[in-house]
């Protein structure tokens, strides 16, 4: 049985996050994002995992909030981060599903961001890891081997370091504030998603040179470390990643960040690499994990997290540091690479027993781990709260910590009401419902008691690899989520609770 908790409002309010820090008032507290990649609801030892320890996700866990209902907007990347870092739903614009590594920069500088909000409040922002969301003026115009002209300092970051889209997309470099970091000079950037370069092998052609991981579907283009991408690059020299060593660059950078502003407030958008697919950790976890290489990954994200718990704890930080640890989208097992992930899991449940995963419109889609800890903000320490919380809130609720106003007409889905409910876990002040974008677009409503999923077009299961089912049929489906979750389609019994969940679509689609 899960347990909520209830906080008087006063005790959420302290400390007075926006003011000034003196020497009778407390310090705006620090935040820190940690963001996993693909990781699922079941991924976690907390959150019931088997076979893997994490005792650093565990330990947040025991000293916040836990929660068991706790979403990410979107079933992929790009549209969750750009939901979470704008306020505002990525179906609401174009271009936003998942970008090549080539893609422009998609949340544009004029918009209004979460890193803005702290910039506003007088933290240092800085963005690590896995960022997905585009550089540059427009998709295929950029000079890798220049300053590129749009980037995340445009988006209210002051410093980042950063992969442009995702481990298994062209270019295999890290991004510093806007150029290639380690840059050789020697091996200029190249970067095409259409055509090879002359004589550049590919996985396709070249399988022999395939030394680290070999494709199951898809990533067989141009060869980087060993193991095949999506999309063309030559070039790169010294600056190409070592997939091995990618959570340590990622860890390093940030670990770096927070000694340097520990006397400051600052705002740690950490988003890691693991475990998304090509799964090739350290060999200080590669071959240690009964579920092989995935279940590697996730030893190695909790790696991290130890990192950044520790360095806040050595800085004399945690107390009043917000650390919020979520994940992307759900999970998926074989998403592209032979890693023998689907033949290993013995017994392990990545969504933790949800329906679906990546990619689809059933729980397993969105439905991703959520644990907050601030002990200096009187977040309860311990618990499980089954409260609806939504990454779309969560500009809007970092907002209203820092006593920052949002600008009019921007994060216009963001409601500031969700910072009680995630410093809290009082389901009094949960969201009515919540929204969840599957890959193909069709969006389902979850309430706390029921799921809504829309009728949409395509296939029941992920046609491309992944076994996966998605969730999509041609005419409504609504679960009773008290009941047996999705197991039993109840849309036929309820037709007005069917009509009501769609009115709330209906009303959100037409709302901007
Ligand atoms: C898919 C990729 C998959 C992953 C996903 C994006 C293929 C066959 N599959 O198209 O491997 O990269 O996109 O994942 O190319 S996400 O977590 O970044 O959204
Ligand atoms: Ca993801």
């Amino acid at each position: 049985m899960t347990k909520s908790y209830c906080l008087p409002l006063a005790a959420l309010l302290v400390p007075a996050a926006h003011c000034a820090a003196t020497d009778s008032q407390p310090r705006k507290p620090n935040v820190v994002l940690i963001y996993a990649d693909d990781l699922g609801f079941g991924d976690l030892e907390c959150y019931g995992a088997k076979n893997v320890a994490t005792p650093n996700a565990n330990r947040l866990a025991d000293e916040g909030i836990r929660f068991t209902n706790g979403y990410a907007s979107a079933a992929t990347s790009t549209p969750s981060r750009y939901t979470m870092l704008t306020g505002q739903y990525a179906w609401r614009r174009e271009g936003t599903d998942v970008a090549p590594g080539n893609a422009g920069m998609i949340i544009r500088p004029e918009q209004f961001t979460m890193a803005d909000v702290f910039k506003g409040a007088g933290y240092a922002t800085g963005a690590f890891g896995k960022w997905h969301l585009g550089l540059g003026d427009s998709t295929a115009t950029q000079d890798w081997n220049a300053q590129l002209p749009a980037a995340l300092g445009d988006l209210g970051f002051d410093y980042s370091y950063i992969m442009a889209a995702t481990a298994d997309r062209v270019p295999c470099v890290f991004i510093e504030n806007g150029h290639v970091a380690d840059y050789d000079p020697t091996a200029p950037i190249e970067v095409d998603y259409h055509k090879n370069f002359p004589g550049e092998p590919t996985g396709r052609d070249n399988p022999e040179l395939l030394t680290k991981l070999k494709p199951s579907h898809g990533h067989n283009q141009s060869i980087v470390n060993g193991i095949s991408r999506i999309g063309y690059m030559r070039g790169g020299g010294k600056a190409l990643w070592k997939d091995e060593n990618i959570a340590d660059s990622i860890t390093s950078h940030a670990l770096s960040f927070i000694s340097k502003h520990a006397d400051e407030p600052f705002f740690m958008y950490f988003a890691t690499n693991d475990v998304h697919v090509p799964r090739f950790p350290h060999d200080r976890f590669r071959g240690k994990n009964p579920m092989g290489l995935r279940g590697d990954a996730i030893a190695q994200f909790d790696w991290s997290v130890g990192k950044i718990l520790h360095a806040l704890d050595s800085l004399g930080l945690s107390d009043n540091t917000l650390v919020i640890l979520s994940s992307d989208n759900g999970p998926v097992v074989d998403d592209g690479y032979a890693d023998m992930a689907e033949e290993l899991l013995n017994g392990h449940s990545p969504t933790g027993g949800l329906r679906g995963g990546k990619y689809s419109a059933f729980e397993g889609g969105t439905r991703v781990p959520v644990i907050v800890r601030w002990p200096a903000g009187n977040v309860p320490k311990g618990i499980v709260s089954e409260a609806l919380v939504s990454q779309v809130d969560w500009l809007a609720a970092m907002a209203s910590l820092t006593g920052q106003r949002i600008p009019r007409g921007h994060a216009l889905d963001s409601r500031a009401e969700a910072l009680t409910t995630l410093l809290s876990g009082d389901m009094a002040t949960q969201r009515p419902y919540v929204l969840e974008q599957a890959n193909n677009k069709s969006l389902s409503v979850r309430t706390p008691k029921w799921k809504y999923i829309e009728p949409s077009r395509g296939p029941e299961m992920i046609p491309w690899g992944p076994k996966i089912e998605t969730g999509y049929r041609p005419h409504p489906q609504l679960y009773d989520m008290t009941h047996s979750g999705e197991l039993e389609d109840v849309a036929s019994k309820y037709p007005d609770v069917v009509a009501e969940l769609a009115e709330i679509l209906a009303t959100e689609r037409s709302r901007q």
